[in-house]
């Protein structure tokens, strides 16, 4: 299959991340594109214009991350990342949706951070803050009991926290979070995640 993303898209790396993890990143024929070609070309293939998506051999198209780190977990022949089933299924599953709604989040809090002073919404900036806030702390009292080696929420949460990062959405986090930013240190030294980091500018 071919799987479209940009750099630096925490969804994207959670993608990249799922194929590495699960020794499959070889089999998939990766398309790095840049925002501009992702609004002029991904509608064609996701109607939300929003990229990670696939193309497979037969054509049809797979979107969103979930979506796809649960179809590259379903070929992974050893190193699963979502428990087949029961109440871990389940955890893995909601810490999944937890970390793709921190990313959500921070992507929406810096894109508003990024406007000048005169177009910014303080609500909107507020609103996000605090969701962002919440997760981190939840994370925080959680970390000790994330799955090791990751499966797919630890990853989700790890590529929300690199794009957190990136755009210093949250400046301070790792004081505020110490137990959180110590399991980000050293989830990020595996190849797969270290491999994938977003690059910086
Ligand atoms: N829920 C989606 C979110 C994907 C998403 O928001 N992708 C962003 C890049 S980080 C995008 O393509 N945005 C373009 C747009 O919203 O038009 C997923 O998990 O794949």
């Amino acid at each position: 299959m071919k799987c479209y993303v940009t750099p630096s898209s925490p969804f994207g790396r959670k993608v990249r991340i799922a194929a590495a993890e699960t020794g499959q990143a070889d089999s998939i024929q990766w398309e790095f594109i840049t925002p501009a070609q992702r609004t002029e070309s991904i509608p064609a293939i996701n109607p939300l214009g929003k990229i990670p998506v696939a193309v497979l051999d037969d054509g049809a198209a797979v979107y969103d991350s979930p979506v796809l780190c649960a179809l590259i977990d379903s070929t992974a022949k050893d190193r699963k990342l979502i428990p087949p089933d029961g109440p871990a299924k389940w955890k893995a599953l909601t810490l999944e949706a937890l970390g793709d709604g921190l990313g959500e989040s921070v992507v929406a809090l810096s894109q508003e951070l990024a406007k000048p002073d005169d177009k910014r919404a303080q609500a909107v900036v507020d609103r996000h803050a605090g969701k962002v806030k919440a997760a981190l702390a939840w994370c925080d009292a959680n970390a000790s009991s994330f799955a090791d080696p990751p499966g797919i929420g630890e990853i989700a949460v790890c590529c929300a926290l690199g794009y957190m990062e990136l755009r210093d959405a949250v400046p301070g986090w790792k004081q505020a979070c110490p137990a959180l930013a110590k399991w980000y240190e050293a989830v990020n030294k595996r190849p797969a995640f270290a491999d994938s980091a977003p690059p910086k500018g």
